[in-house]
Parts: C-alpha cells; sequence; structure tokens
C-alpha cells in the first residue's frame, strides 16, 4: 500500500516513520518546489527515539505531481485542512481513503462536505515529537490514538493501519475522542499563550489556575448540551494533570504564537464558542480567550 502525507511537520513525519516501518510505500507531499529544494537529502527522514537512531527513506513531492493518490493521510495544521485537500483533490482517486489528523474540530466536516465519495478518519493523538530540522525529527512519545469513520461505509481504521506499531484504538464514533482533545486543549493552550508560560506554570498560581477552572465549567457546559461526556473526572481535573505530565512542554498554541506563526485558537477556542452560540450557552471565559489570542495571531 503507499500512502501520500500531506503536511510534512512532526505529526506527518511520524506517520511516514510508522507507516514505512509498517511495510507501506511513503510520499510526503510538500507545500511548493521551493520547500521541495529545501530538503537537504532526497527524502530521508532521520528519526531519534529512546537513544536510538534510525532512517526512513520516502518519496518527495509537490501537490502538482500527476500522480494519483489512493491513501491520504493529512497532517497539516488544522487552518490549512481544508485548502490544502482542495488544492490535492483532483489527484484523489474515486473512493480514495482520506485520514484527517489535526487538533481541533469543525475541520474534518468542512472535508467531508468537500470530498464526495471518499472514505474519510478522523483521528487524534498524544503522540509527541519534534523536528530539530526539516529531516531531523525527535520521537518523545508514541502515545495513544484514536481513529474512527466519519463517512458511512467505511471501516473502523484505514487498510494497513493494524501493522502500525502503536497503540492504535479505532472506534466506531470518533466525535467524543475529538472533544476530549479540544477540551483539553481548550484548557491548556490558550492560557499558556495568553501568560507566555509552559503547561505546568498555569498549575503554579491561583489566579491563573481559577481561570483555568471557569475555562474548563464552561467547556463541559457545551460539550454536555452537544451529548458529550468528557472525562469521568471533571475537565479541571483531566486539564490539571495534563498540565503537570507534559509541565516542562510550551503548547503548540504558545509555539505558535511565539515564532510568530498563526494559531488553531480558531479550530480550538473558536469551535467552542460556536458551538456554545448555537445551543444559546453563554462562555465568557472562554470569549475573551479567544479574542485575546485573535489578537496575538498574525492575520493569515
Ligand atoms: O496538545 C497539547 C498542545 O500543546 O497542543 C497539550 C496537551 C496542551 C500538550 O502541550
Amino acid at each position: 500500500m503507499h500512502w501520500h502525507i500531506l503536511g510534512a511537520g512532526a505529526i506527518g513525519c511520524l506517520w511516514a516513520d510508522f507507516l514505512s516501518r509498517a511495510g507501506h510505500g511513503v510520499s510526503l507531499l510538500l507545500r511548493n518546489h521551493t520547500t521541495l529544494r529545501q530538503w537537504p537529502r532526497d527524502g530521508v527522514l532521520d528519526i531519534t527515539e529512546a537513544g536510538q537512531q534510525r532512517q526512513v527513506h520516502c518519496q518527495l513531492e509537490t501537490p502538482d505531481t500527476a500522480a494519483t493518490i489512493r491513501h491520504l493521510l493529512v497532517a497539516t495544521k488544522a487552518y490549512d485542512t481544508l485548502s490544502a485537500v482542495e488544492a490535492i483533490q483532483p489527484r484523489l482517486q474515486p473512493g480514495a481513503d482520506v485520514v484527517l489528523l489535526q487538533n481541533g474540530m469543525g475541520q474534518q466536516q468542512a472535508v467531508v462536505e468537500r470530498l464526495h465519495g471518499c472514505r474519510v478518519w478522523a483521528g487524534t493523538t498524544t503522540a509527541g515529537a519534534w523536528l530539530e530540522t526539516r529531516h531531523r525529527l525527535h520521537c518523545v512519545s508514541r502515545g495513544d490514538t484514536h481513529i474512527g469513520p466519519l463517512t458511512a461505509h467505511t471501516p473502523e481504521q484505514p487498510p494497513g493501519w493494524n501493522a502500525l506499531a502503536i497503540a492504535l484504538h479505532p472506534c466506531t464514533d470518533i466525535q467524543p475522542h475529538l472533544w476530549r482533545k479540544l477540551a483539553i486543549n481548550c484548557a491548556i493552550n490558550p492560557l499558556t499563550a495568553l501568560f507566555d508560560c509552559p503547561n505546568g506554570d498555569l498549575l503554579a498560581d491561583t489566579a491563573r489556575l481559577e481561570l483555568m477552572q471557569r475555562t474548563c465549567r464552561e467547556v463541559e457546559q457545551v460539550a454536555t448540551a452537544a451529548g458529550i461526556r468528557l472525562f469521568d473526572a471533571p475537565l479541571a481535573e483531566r486539564a490539571a494533570a495534563v498540565a503537570s505530565a507534559t509541565g516542562k512542554n510550551l503548547s503548540s498554541m504558545l509555539q505558535d504564537i511565539r515564532h510568530g506563526r498563526r494559531s488553531e485558537i480558531e479550530q480550538i477556542t473558536g469551535f467552542l464558542c460556536r458551538q456554545a452560540q448555537l445551543q444559546g450557552i453563554d462562555v465568557p471565559v472562554n470569549q475573551s480567550l479567544l479574542q485575546a489570542i485573535r489578537a496575538m495571531s498574525p492575520k493569515d
């Protein structure tokens, strides 16, 4: 089986490793010819994991390559999902398999509406990895990945993924898992960006902790109204546990803001606020976080 990966960031490269070690061919779809030229070595990824090093060989392509695509993994930033998929759409074979693996919500539905006749899955992962350079990847943790179909007549997991050496949890209904990840991201990401602090520092200060708890209560209200049961424990407890376990990490949103990149606030807190509005629920804390991070994010 041959998989094309759209989005050669840390998660895209990590899946290039997982898929290729499971015996699949992998093509990385780079943004354009300039990015292609910037790749230092032809399609070789250097992976470091637990002190061990290995190499993965991928084909490199740009979206305008002619070959058709049967199996596509989308690992772009959440806000790029739809436009990236639209750019590649003429290359998709009828009935192609498309897997979406991103933070945030809303973009998955937009892709399903755009791609008629394709089988689409959404996944959410706790895997951690970072890129030292474009082709040098550090895998910190393979984490847990939940995956489930978004389209009818689609099996629980994409073909060939049972061979991946990761903790993969196929499920019939992926929505609760997407909500759980969204809820944790709503609780941690905007606050770390606002206070310019690592995840763990949200717990070290009473005022920040209180703000996190109020954020969490609003998120729970909206999730409940949407028919989603988040966790057995209150969200504030789960979010505090994640912030503590990832204490020294800089959240993805804080990293985006620090680097002057666009953030995923619209797909995280923005989605939550849109859902709240549909349900007629007031979420003043999340609304003010949305405004604050919007003001810090560069416009597209
Ligand atoms: O997923 C994350 C992110 O940074 O986007 C958390 C859970 C907050 C870990 O940093």
